[in-house]
């Protein structure tokens, strides 16, 4: 599928190892054991209803190829980053078959899936790694010389020096040599094919030459979205020309500022968003926008104040990029640091009437209603018509979103006398609670909210009242 298509959509991104179990078993799975659990591909086939039932309409998945088997000092490949073999599949995960069978079930449901994908490395449990373990990379020649990322401020270091530890040393494969590079593009169509994959997010950017992507990108063939793991926006712009888009780990570190006390900056979120329009252009609606993944701290492990979740779950969902959310945030999942943050799902029993699965059902209704009410949504950057110390107005017409980081303990107040591009008298529902109010002169709006929760805007005439049923 084409960045365009999926601008449309929004992603579940999930481990796959910790999502499902084929035979809907839940079996115990202690994170810090860092152990395979038993999730698999045919799992997540059995649960797509739930999936959807968010208004998901992707899915992003672990690394699928063969990995390092067995313990090391770092745990097991429950994670699918350690690959050994490139033209196998990780039977952990399932068979070639099922994989295709997951395609399948997706797309019958005109749902995407989204591989995870990694070239930069290969992984050993010995330094030096024992190279006729690896296919096809079976020699020492295939790979950088081996040194260790010590210096993330010289970029020959990041690209060419290994990631890993002495448990598990990443090779890091010569992305320089024409053998190397040959397969790569090869092996990335391939998979495409053979597993009619819509989209692919790739690991480890920043680690291999820019040079490198924009042919890798063709032969995807389809959108890809490429993890840059960086704050600082002027070091990820770059990339967002050599790919059709990265993961926003700016936005990440400042809307998590923000929001995980009431005295986080709004400001500082505001102005990482500006910068971020002022720097990517047009690439800025092809990022992908995420509170949690599976290398970060989830967000409840920061604060467990509802208040703040909610607002900062909102964020992806009504800015200018493609929506991800991690799986196990709708059910509360508070683990922190890898390997906490990995939780099986199955402990949860998928509940859908849990608060946060019905607030993200809505949030994704929500941005759904924008995008079918006007044609230039996807198109149209966020502005801000009021920022306040504790209160934020997010204006995407015809979307209004008003946050606060005041807490659940706290009342908000939004007072935005203009720029939320409604006429006077439009009639307005809050998505989450359902409550209506009317624009005033230059469209203003002045709505004093309760528990430190957003309000999510839209003209009533856009928004489908069968959710509004729905809410308890
Ligand atoms: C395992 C254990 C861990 C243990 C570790 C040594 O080994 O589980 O407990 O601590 C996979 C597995 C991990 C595993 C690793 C290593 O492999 O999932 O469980 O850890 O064996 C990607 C994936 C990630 C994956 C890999 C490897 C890469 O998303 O899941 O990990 O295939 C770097 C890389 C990034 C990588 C990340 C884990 O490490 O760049 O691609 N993620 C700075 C650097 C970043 C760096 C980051 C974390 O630290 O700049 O490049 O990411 O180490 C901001 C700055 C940022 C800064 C942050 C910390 O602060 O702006 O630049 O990031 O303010
Ligand atoms: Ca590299």
């Amino acid at each position: 599928a084409t960045t365009a298509e999926w601008q449309q959509r929004s992603i579940y991104q999930l481990v796959t190892d910790r999502f499902a179990t084929s035979d809907g078993s839940s079996p115990a799975c202690d994170t810090s054991d860092r152990e395979y659990c038993g999730g698999t591909w045919q799992g997540i086939i059995n649960k797509l209803d739930y999936i959807q039932y968010m208004g998901f309409d992707a899915i992003w998945i672990s690394p699928v190829v063969k990995n390092l088997e067995g313990s090391t000092g770092d745990g097991y490949s429950y994670h699918g980053y350690w690959a050994v073999d490139q033209n196998s599949v990780n039977e952990h995960f399932g068979t070639a078959d099922d994989l295709k069978n997951l395609s399948s079930a997706l797309h019958d449901r005109g749902m995407y899936l989204m591989i995870d994908v990694v070239v930069n490395h290969m992984a050993a449990d010995t330094l030096p790694p024992d190279y006729s373990t690896f296919t096809p990379f079976n020699s020492e020649s295939d790979f950088h010389t081996f040194c260790w990322i010590t210096n993330y401020d010289n970029q020959t270091n990041v690209e060419q020096c290994w990631l890993g530890d002495s448990n598990v040393p990443l090779a890091d494969c010569d992305t320089e040599a024409d053998n190397v590079i040959d397969f790569f593009y090869n092996w990335i169509a391939e998979l495409r094919t053979n597993y009619t994959a819509d989209g692919f997010r790739i690991d480890t950017v920043k680690h291999v030459r820019q040079t490198f992507w924009p042919d890798f990108q063709t032969n995807a063939g389809v959108y890809a979205v490429g993890e840059v793991f960086d704050g600082d926006v002027n070091y990820v712009s770059p990339y967002t020309e050599v790919l059709d888009g990265v993961l926003d780990y700016p936005t990440y570190y400042q809307l998590t500022y923000a929001f995980e006390s009431t005295s986080g900056s709004i400001q500082n979120l505001v102005d990482v968003i500006q910068s971020a329009q002022s720097t990517y252009s047009t690439k800025l609606f092809q990022v992908g926008t995420f509170l949690e993944n599976q290398d970060n701290p989830r967000f409840q492990s920061l604060t467990t104040d509802q208040g703040l979740v909610k607002n900062a779950m909102a964020w992806p969902f009504i800015a200018d990029g493609i929506p991800i959310l991690y799986y196990g945030q709708e059910q509360g999942y508070t683990g922190g640091n890898d390997p906490d943050n990995r939780e099986a799902l199955w402990l949860s029993g998928y509940d859908e009437n849990a608060t946060l699965v019905q607030h993200v059902r809505i949030l994704n209704a929500a941005r759904k209603a924008a995008i079918a009410a006007s044609s230039s949504f996807l198109s149209t950057e966020v502005t801000f018509p009021l920022v306040g110390s504790n209160t934020l107005a997010v204006s995407k017409y015809p979307l209004l979103s008003l946050l606060t980081n005041v807490g659940a303990s706290g009342t908000p107040a939004w007072d935005v006398s203009s720029g939320t591009g409604y006429d006077e008298g439009t009639e307005l529902i809050d998505a989450l609670t359902c409550t209506t109010y009317t624009a005033g002169s230059s469209g203003s709006v002045s709505i004093t909210g309760s528990s430190g929760d957003p309000v999510i805007l839209l003209p009533t005439s856009a928004y489908n009242a069968t959710y509004c049923s729905s809410l308890t």
